[in-house]
């Protein structure tokens, strides 16, 4: 009887992803049919167009119904780089760190830290609880909602490692579509690529809120406050916690008090994406400030961590997913049902990331040296972000490019054009991805010339 239950749930629950994506993707209005068809092979792991079942027996595949996708508009920049034989290459899509050599970098406590694993004979690769690792996820709850938080010291939070920030929003999101009364999300405009995707495919349905003002290249607050006043109450809305991706653009403290008060007045469920704790200001308190203030007020919201970027791991897939709730009771049961969502999707998660990440937070001296670190990626890219300003300032480039140092985080959102990109990539080599987003994490001191070269010959050529 139960289990008949669960499986009528899946079967609703998997019809309603697929008209919500469906809705989704008739909102984007492709403009042809096989533009249409390549979005869905492209996102709808469930296929759109039926496929023979006989094809394969004369000669033919299966697949032959399968339209090539496009490729990822972030992920797919590094695969159009790779190809690219030209020794002048830049790549400035994917937010990932790059040291003045243009070299990715493992920091130092991560290699210290691998090497105390690999020296401990206690250490096994058995596997994991299905949340993770307990220590994993009492510190990672410590580091984003402050040592001191009286949620921990109440029990109220239930926290699970995850496949790094895209996983845990997943999952969050895959909770949320079960258990909580509003499916509605509501992402700034504009957001991280993938977002739509991933709360779309976990059964939300998606809307926007008003966030970046083209005109003033900052925050559009009012329309942010407008968006969500009139958002349905008990809406759930992704904030980013700081270093908002693409933009750059952050609420100052005092505008996310103002948020918070909206937000808690319209009961709207707070879910956090901190991907970037460390890398806006250097500071992993100053960077958690956003996220802190709604969870001192008592009340709830869900946030998803990643340490791809803050710690360097991106490949290990570490993150976390915590959800304050309103009492230690709820938490237990909000946690159990968590576990229903993991175990099927991934039964539990990797070990080795989340060791290292553990191993670095529970050591004070370790603790010390990460924010030492932490703290020079995060200046060396504001230091890009000078350098870029003063160069184009040299070259005489027309406009106002005060935004490249007024914004924060990994990335600028210069307001380059697509067609201005699409010049600054065939001519000078450079790849960003087409919304003119650079990745300041990317350059250095020895390709900021050749970037403002290329800035200036796409505003000055293509304007
Ligand atoms: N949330 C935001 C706002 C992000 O920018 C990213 C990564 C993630 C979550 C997910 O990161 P994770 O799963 O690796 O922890 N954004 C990158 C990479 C850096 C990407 O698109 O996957 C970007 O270039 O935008």
């Amino acid at each position: 009887m139960e289990e008949a239950n669960v499986h009528d749930e899946g079967c609703r629950s998997a019809e309603r992803r697929l008209s919500t994506l469906g809705r989704h993707l008739s909102g984007q209005s492709p403009s042809s049919a096989a533009s249409r068809a390549s979005l869905m092979a492209s996102e709808n792991p469930n296929g759109a167009i039926a496929p023979s079942p006989t094809a394969g027996f004369y000669g033919g595949s299966v697949f032959a119904h399968v339209v090539k996708a496009p490729e990822d508009p972030i992920l797919g920049v590094t695969v159009a780089y790779n190809k690219d034989p030209s020794p002048v290459k830049v790549n400035l899509g994917v937010g990932a760190y790059r040291t003045e050599e243009g070299k990715p970098l493992v920091l130092n406590v991560v290699r210290r830290a691998e090497q105390m694993l690999v020296n401990d004979p206690s250490r096994v690769k058995e596997y994991l609880p299905i949340t993770g690792l307990a220590d994993f996820n009492k510190l990672s709850a410590k580091l984003i909602f402050g040592s001191d938080s009286p949620a921990i010291q109440e029990n109220r939070v239930a926290t699970v490692q995850c496949l790094s920030g895209t996983g845990s929003l997943r999952v969050g999101s895959e909770f949320l579509a079960r258990h909580y009364s509003e499916r509605t999300i509501y992402i700034p405009q504009p957001t991280w690529g993938n977002h739509p995707k991933v709360f779309t495919l976990a059964g939300l349905s998606v809307k926007t809120y008003r966030y970046y003002d083209p005109a003033t290249r900052g925050l559009n607050f009012q329309g942010l406050l407008e968006d969500l006043s009139s958002a349905p109450s008990g809406a759930i809305v992704l904030l980013h916690a700081c270093a908002h991706n693409p933009t750059g653009v952050d609420p100052t403290l005092d505008q996310w008090e103002q948020i918070r008060q909206l937000m808690r007045s319209k009961g709207l469920l707070p879910f956090f994406d901190s991907a970037y704790q460390g890398f806006a200001s250097g500071s992993l308190d100053a960077d958690a400030q956003s996220v802190r203030i709604f969870v001192a007020d008592g009340g709830e919201c869900l946030t998803a961590q990643s340490y791809a970027k803050n710690m360097g791991l991106y490949g290990e897939r570490v993150g976390a997913l915590s959800i304050v709730c309103s009492s230690a009771d709820v938490a237990v049961r909000v946690e159990s049902q968590l576990k229903l969502v993991i175990r099927p999707m991934y039964s539990n998660p990797p070990i080795h990331g989340a060791s290292i990440v553990a191993t670095i937070l529970k050591d004070r001296a370790l603790f010390h040296e990460w924010t030492i670190e932490l703290k020079a990626m995060a200046d060396r890219i504001i230091s890009m972000r000078q350098l870029l300003f003063d160069a184009l300032r040299a070259r005489g480039t027309p406009g106002d490019w005060s935004h490249i140092i007024k914004q924060i985080g990994m990335f600028t959102f210069t307001g380059l054009n697509r067609e201005q990109v699409a010049f600054m990539t065939q001519e000078y080599h450079i790849y960003m991805t087409s919304d003119g987003r650079i990745s300041m994490a990317g350059l250095s001191s020895k390709t900021v010339p050749h970037l403002a070269d290329a800035i200036h010959a796409a505003v000055t050529r293509m304007s």
